[in-house]
């Protein structure tokens, strides 16, 4: 038989145990929202790619430059998804290899950068104020080897202070800027980072991973006519398998594609290729249009309600998917009312907030983002009704009944709304 892809019968057979946990995963995705910011939902046709014997084979190397044999099928399915990324972003060149996120911030190090060369500075968005582990933290090779300054956004408004960071960014003289951050609800002003870059002569690198699939829908500003490198995972709003991808100026394809291999990495996984050519497809249709829509529109229904019922949203509101929300003025640290929520079947985490005068183990704020329930078909009323749900278990986490009732509404909101029906 030539179409065979996943076999769920085999599984349970071969391994009732492995099949009895990715059931209740199953389950578990069926019951519970979603409102993790950097989750989705991936399709069957994504799944089933994933699931293919494409995973067999090794292909280290480029299409039509492979270091193994019998790579002409492989070939087919990396090639469609480096011409469909290229299109899609409208982007000069892609690698559509990158693991992961980390991966691929890695080969940007790895194409632009010297270890332990502090001359060579990174300006970055420190991780308390929405940057990533790989964005100069300490404990991760990006800020062990690597000299990373950090900006911070404004005390008063929340929001990226241009003047601010172009000042340290005259002051610093790095060799790259870098934007694009894990938990910034507003929209990123691409060409004021571009011109600031120019300036001082600075490479301008934009992680995008949390907004790319916002970009791809036409939802938010796209930063690759202005950067000289984007990276991005695939797996959140632009709602493919979990890996990453790198589009970048032609003058700097041949740096990145070795920095990815053989520099990072080596066999790509040709299954997760596959699996991203067809979520770059599925991301061409009209119908994702519609949902990077409803992903902004619903955030923002669900961060005026949240302000509604007494939270305090950072930055005042959100112009993306997701929505940072300080928990103090409920008396409930972000970690009491992450597991609270947890009890009533809302998956959402704790995070700091700018400023936060609390440690990262208890931080003052939540992160909540619609990119799932946007998938599920949900929009603003639902998301009004969340956080309505959310507003009476955040005052009462202790409250046996109110907890019971706000179950009841999350399960028959997902009874609405189902995943993989
Ligand atoms: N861990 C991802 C997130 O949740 O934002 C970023 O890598």
């Amino acid at each position: 038989m030539r179409e065979y892809a996943a076999d769920w019968e085999a599984l349970k057979t071969a391994d009732p145990q492995v099949a009895e946990a990715i059931a209740n995963e199953l389950d578990r995705e069926r019951s519970q929202l979603r409102l993790i910011a950097s989750e989705n939902y991936t399709s069957p046709a994504v799944l089933a790619a994933l699931g293919s014997t494409m995973s067999n084979k090794y292909a280290e190397g480029y299409p039509g430059r492979r270091y193994y044999g019998g790579c002409e099928f492989v070939d087919v399915t990396e090639q469609l998804a480096i011409d469909r990324a290229k299109q899609l972003f409208g982007a000069e060149h892609a690698n559509v290899q990158p693991h992961a996120g980390a991966q691929a911030n890695m080969a940007v190090f790895g194409a632009f950068l010297t270890p332990n060369e502090p001359g060579e500075k990174v300006l970055g968005m420190v991780l308390s104020h929405g940057g990533h582990l790989t964005h100069g933290s300490p404990v991760n090779v990006s800020g062990m080897w690597f000299n990373f300054v950090g900006y911070e956004v404004d005390g008063e408004t929340e929001q990226l202070d241009m003047d601010r960071i172009r000042d340290m960014a005259l002051a610093e003289r790095p060799k790259i800027i870098l934007s694009g951050y894990t938990a910034y609800p507003r929209e990123i002003d691409f060409a004021a980072f571009r011109e600031i870059a120019d300036e001082v002569g600075a490479l301008l690198w934009v992680d995008a991973s949390h907004f790319i699939g916002l970009v791809a829908g036409g939802a938010y500003p796209s930063p690759v006519p202005y950067a000289d490198v984007v990276t991005f995972t695939t797996h959140k709003a632009l709602r493919g398998p979990r890996g990453a991808m790198i589009v970048c100026k032609q003058e700097h394809a041949k740096a990145i594609d070795k920095a990815v291999f053989p520099m990072m990495q080596g066999g790509p996984l040709e299954h997760c290729i596959a699996a991203k050519a067809v979520a770059l497809k599925e991301a061409m249709e009209p119908e994702f249009k519609e949902y990077a829509q409803r992903v902004v529109r619903s955030a923002r229904a669900l961060a005026a309600g949240l302000g509604d019922e007494g939270l305090r949203v950072v930055s005042g509101g959100t112009d993306s998917h997701l929505v940072l929300a300080d928990c103090r003025p409920l008396g409930i640290t972000g970690r009491d009312a992450e597991k609270a929520c947890e009890e009533v079947g809302i998956a959402l985490n704790k995070n700091s907030i700018p400023f936060d005068p609390n440690p990262p183990s208890t931080p003052s704020g939540i992160r909540v983002g619609t990119p799932g329930p946007a998938t599920l078909g949900m929009d603003e009323a639902e998301m009004r009704e969340v956080a309505g749900i959310m507003g009476d278990v955040l005052r009462s986490p202790d409250d046996v009944g109110v907890k019971e009732k706000a179950r009841e509404r999350v399960l028959d909101l997902m009874r609405r709304f189902p995943a993989y029906p």
